[in-house]
């Protein structure tokens, strides 16, 4: 049944209201923007039925919630997914276009709210989603910061960051909610006091605090009219800032209270994997943590007068250590505020948070200096050490004598605050999100842990919604699939993909479906025009890597191999050689100098190649600038070649791995994170795998590392390839822009340290791997029918799967339903 706000005539004029109430224009005068404006005020007007009715069905459930703590949200454009969502996308392109509106165009006005950096964000975005969608009461609890993920420029082939300021225009989705306002403290000390019955307490004094103010997103369910809540949270100085304050000598005060709150959402970290240890990012942790646990606890008991329930009623996932301070902020407000005993507090506390490990990168890992944490958290601190003080008594118990136990598990150690020991030690879940991480989680990073409470371990492998990336990115084939399966059902039951196997061998199908692929690849073949200005030929192989810039993630990897196949073309003109076309797009945190050498290095390659006329434009390179959730879901489309070459062990599951495979690409991967089961679903001979294994990676790492000169001086053609990073071919003629690259692959003699991510040992089995797709694509008849497979065996890999396996052994959630009538 249609939503009558939907119906066209009512919408037409819903819309037309709005672009005069809004803006006292007419919808010829208004502009793109305007528009924007206009037709989602229209939206949520429809989403807010739902989202009233949402909440009341679960005030009168009051079902089992969770809430997804997490500083990232990498939401992406809301207004095409909301249409998607309340299956109104058609009626209301169509509406539009009645009044001479693009939708598509509209749809290009909303800024991308980027808060998040990359993988960890746009998972907890995907889980809203699934969440909404399966009919599970769920709270996105995270910062409302005033400047996403900087948007980028590149100039002159160099990264350049701008800031992106998001909520310029406003934001139409979002809704203040100044009445749920919290007040969250930082700093000061700590006065121990005694009551009449000679209880303690401790009083928090001198302490500066800023009010959290709460914005509500809708997260739409998809065709169930259920609509949960991403809450994010603005930052106010606790006083308005008043003139007379100066008089009473507060004026002092006043300002940093200001500029606390300013500062504390200004802006997300653009850090991936990398902790950088800023006391700003501590204050942004406790702030949203702070803010979401009173929240919750003060909704709690507007139902509950039992807290010893809570477990019953709420659950916390921690979306890596960046939350965890959640533990001993939950037993500091049921202590101090709710005058719980300890035993009884931390009994509540260890049923009701639980954590998810998103990578083993030793420089990810959270360890906060003890002077910076107790200075700027003094009671939060405290109930640290005394759970701290607890666990090494239970580890001397279970461990007598084993000093060197204690020492890799404590909380505090090495005038550190370990995070992860904290939410591991407090959480009763702990899971990794692939298997192969989860794996390397029991047996190597966290083996002690596991030994210890190998109950509390679990893998929930990751998941990605074909909302978002297939039915809106990729609309044609979306269309196609239904028409394929004869039903919608894929929609909210991916494995139902395994349908599109019949059509395996019908060379019709298979057309159509390639078709479509080239359809998608000159969308994008536009979009490189008009925002690279680079000519791209669609029937060329799109080989693609768009993730973000890091080492590990080895873009090197694949721009040497570019350089390698430009010098093979060049030396043998008269071979064979399928047009290929290399396709990055990546971020590099601001400070991550070898990254940024890494884009510049891509852009130079990118100059030389495609401006040589004598390969006949067989070889283009282009890095698409700015890579995000909105030119993403064109770009996974487009592709034909998922590269997913991370060293092996490094990459904790991947998940732009899924979305390829979803939209019809083949995978040219190692074998790591979630690339493992996906070779497992699709089958090897439908996947291009090459590398060391995750094993062999540990191996060497345990022996100290490998000789990489060994391999450059045994391979003259790979040895070209790293000699032209320093001969300037790439560098008009400078021979040192490059050498820190190639000291890293290379430097210094003799010494093992060098070439970290093991480039040069899996470039040749790259290389055969490259081959072997060239060779596949070649053979028209095998490609399409691989691609095909890809899609049809993507089933496991929706995160409608992942939230079902986090119900049912984490969360516990009661299933919701709203009936239709509102
Ligand atoms: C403290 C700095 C910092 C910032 C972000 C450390 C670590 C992170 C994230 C954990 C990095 C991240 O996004 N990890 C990615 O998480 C995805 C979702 O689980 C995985 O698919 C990726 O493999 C993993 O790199």
């Amino acid at each position: 049944m249609i939503n009558p706000r939907f119906e066209k005539q009512a919408f037409k004029k819903e819309v037309k209201n709005n672009v005069k109430t809004l803006f006292r224009k007419t919808i010829e005068e208004a502009t793109p923007q305007q528009l924007f404006q206009a037709v989602s005020y229209a939206v949520k007007e429809a989403i807010i039925d739902d989202w009233i009715a949402t909440q009341e069905q679960y005030e009168k459930d009051d079902p089992k919630m969770v809430y997804y703590m997490s500083m990232e949200f990498l939401m992406g454009r809301a207004l095409g997914n909301n249409l998607i969502n309340m299956t109104a996308y058609k009626e209301v392109k169509e509406a539009l276009d009645e009044l001479g509106i693009d939708l598509n165009a509209i749809e290009d006005q909303e800024p991308d709210p980027a808060l998040g950096n990359g993988g960890l964000g746009r998972l907890a975005a995907c889980f809203l989603d699934s969440l909404a969608t399966l009919g599970y009461a769920a709270y996105g609890c995270g910062i409302r910061y005033r400047y996403g993920m900087f948007k980028q420029k590149i100039e002159d082939g160099y990264q350049v960051e701008t800031p992106d300021n998001w909520l310029k225009d406003g934001n139409p989705f979002e809704l203040k909610r100044p009445e749920y306002a919290k007040e969250v403290r930082f700093g000061g000390n700590i006065r121990v006091e005694y009551d009449e019955h000679g209880k303690t307490h401790f009083v928090q004094e001198n302490y500066e605090s800023v009010l959290a103010v709460p914005y509500d997103y809708p997260i739409v369910g998809y065709n169930n009219h259920i609509v949960n809540t991403l809450r994010i949270w603005d930052a106010e100085p606790i006083v308005d800032f008043q003139l007379d304050s100066f008089d009473r000598g507060d004026y002092h005060k006043a300002v940093e209270q200001q500029n606390l709150a300013k500062n504390i959402v200004e802006v997300l970290y653009p850090n991936d994997n990398h902790y950088a240890g800023k006391e700003l990012r501590l204050k942004q942790q406790y702030f949203f943590v702070s803010a979401s646990l009173q929240a919750a606890i003060a909704k709690f008991k507007k139902k509950h007068t039992d807290l010893h329930e809570l477990p019953e009623k709420i659950t916390i996932q921690m979306n890596d250590t960046h939350p965890t301070v959640a533990v001993a902020e939950l037993m500091r407000i049921l202590l101090d505020e709710e005058n719980m005993e300890w035993n009884d507090a931390w009994e509540i506390t260890t049923k009701t948070c639980a954590y998810t490990n998103h990578t083993i990168m030793a420089e990810a890992l959270e360890k906060w200096p003890i002077d910076l944490f107790s200075k700027l958290l003094p009671r939060v601190y405290q109930i640290i050490q005394e759970i701290d003080r607890r666990f090494v008594i239970q580890v001397r118990e279970m461990y007598p004598g084993n000093e060197e136990k204690v020492a890799k598990m404590q909380i505090l150690r090495d005038g550190q605050v370990k995070m992860a020991h904290l939410a591991i030690v407090a959480g009763y879940s702990v899971n990794g999100v692939a298997r192969l991480h989860t794996e390397i989680l029991k047996k190597q990073e966290l083996r002690d842990f596991y030994e210890m409470m190998p109950e509390k371990f679990n893998n929930k492998t990751n998941g990605i919604t074909q909302r978002r990336f297939l039915m809106h990115g990729n609309p044609l084939l979306a269309d196609w699939v239904t028409e394929k399966l004869g039903t919608k059902d894929w929609i909210t039951d991916l494995p139902k993909m395994s349908g599109l196997k019949k059509w395996l061998d019908d060379e019709e199908a298979l057309k159509e479906f390639m078709s479509i692929k080239y359809e998608n690849k000159v969308r994008l073949a536009k979009y490189i025009k008009e925002h690279n200005g680079i000519e791209v030929d669609p029937t060329s192989i799109f080989d693609v890597q768009v993730k973000r810039l890091h080492e590990y993630k080895r873009q090197l990897l694949n721009i040497l191999h570019v350089m390698y196949l430009y010098n093979q073309i060049k030396e043998h003109p008269e071979k064979s050689f399928y047009p290929r076309t290399f396709i990055f797009g990546a971020k590099a945190s601001a400070g991550y100098i070898r990254a940024k050498q890494i884009i510049k290095l891509i852009n130079s390659v990118a100059d030389v190649v495609n401006n040589d006329r004598s390969i006949n434009g067989k070889l283009k390179v282009v890095f698409i600038e700015d890579y995000r959730v909105s030119n993403a879901e064109w770009i996974f489309a487009a592709a034909d070649v998922s590269e997913q070459i991370s060293t092996a062990s490094k990459e904790a599951s991947g998940t732009g791995n899924m979305k390829f495979m979803l939209n019809g690409a083949a995978t040219l991967g190692t074998m790591d994170g979630a690339n493992v089961e996906i070779v497992e679903e699709v089958g090897a001979d439908n996947a291009f795998i090459f590398g060391l294994s995750s094993d062999e990676v540990i191996n060497y790492e345990q022996n100290g590392g490998y000789d990489s000169r060994q391999i450059y001086n045994s391979d003259p053609e790979l040895k070209r390839v790293v000699d032209q990073l320093v001969d300037g071919t790439y560098a008009q003629g400078d021979t040192e822009m490059y050498r820190d690259l190639y000291n890293s692959l290379l430097m210094p003699q003799g010494n093992n340290q060098a070439d970290v991510y093991f480039i040069l040992k899996d470039f040749r089995s790259y290389a055969e791997a490259q081959e072997k797709v060239e060779a596949a694509y070649r053979d028209k008849d095998r490609w399409a029918k691989m691609v095909l497979l890809n899609t049809a065996s993507c089933g496991k890999f929706s995160s409608d799967r992942t939230i079902q396996e986090y119900v049912d052994d984490i969360w516990k959630l009661d299933k919701e339903t709203i009936s239709e009538e509102i």
